[in-house]
């Protein structure tokens, strides 16, 4: 029978708190969510904020899984993540515990007012590039690889955690 799941993948991000506890807890809950498997996460990278540059430095990392939902079902499960860890929604692109983008859902193409895949930014952002490379290096989203993408950007600043300064 036809895998009638298919693969997807996520951006995590977050500049409050137990930064790393945080998105370990986010992958915890997403493996613990039905109809979701997770696969390979990426390590953590430090990245400075992007957008809004007056807040703290980021963590940020990428998560392949599989889903057997909705794309809309997928995302209620990845805000209801965000609100059990404490997500409060402030200011446009401001800080925040824990984020959960939804970067890819193989095979969907859509834009309503509750999701844009694929995500609208990933493209522009080092901070998604650079571990979703580190996973999925050969991955092509609407024509686009990967690591031809990665090649293109300015990645200043963003280090494995291992190297980061400590904040
Ligand atoms: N939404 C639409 N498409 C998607 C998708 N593909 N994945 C909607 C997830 N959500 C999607 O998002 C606002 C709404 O987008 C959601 O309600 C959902 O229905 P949000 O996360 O609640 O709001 P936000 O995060 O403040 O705004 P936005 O535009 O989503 O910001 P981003 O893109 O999440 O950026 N700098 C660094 N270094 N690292 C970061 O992780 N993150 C942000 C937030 C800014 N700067 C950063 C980082
Ligand atoms: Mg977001």
């Amino acid at each position: 029978m036809a895998d009638p799941s298919r693969r997807g993948w996520l951006g995590l991000g977050s500049n409050l708190g137990d930064r790393a506890g945080l998105i370990a807890e986010a992958v915890r809950l997403l493996r613990a969510t039905p109809g979701i498997d997770v696969g390979e996460l990426s390590r953590l990278y430090c990245t400075p904020p992007w957008g809004d540059a007056d807040q703290g430095e980021f963590l940020n990392a990428a998560l392949a899984i599989r889903s057997r939902l909705d794309p809309h079902a997928f995302l209620d499960a990845t805000q209801a993540i965000e609100r059990q860890l404490g997500r409060m929604r402030s200011r446009r692109w401001g800080p925040r515990a824990i984020d959960i983008d939804i970067l890819h859902l193989e095979g969907v193409e859509l834009a309503d007012e509750r999701l844009a895949l694929p995500h609208p930014l990933w493209r522009e952002r080092a901070f998604v590039l650079v571990p979703l490379a580190e996973i999925e290096p050969d991955l092509v989203i609407g024509g686009i690889r990967i690591s031809d993408r990665l090649a293109e950007i300015d990645v200043t600043g963003i280090q494995a955690v291992e190297s980061c300064p400590k904040p």
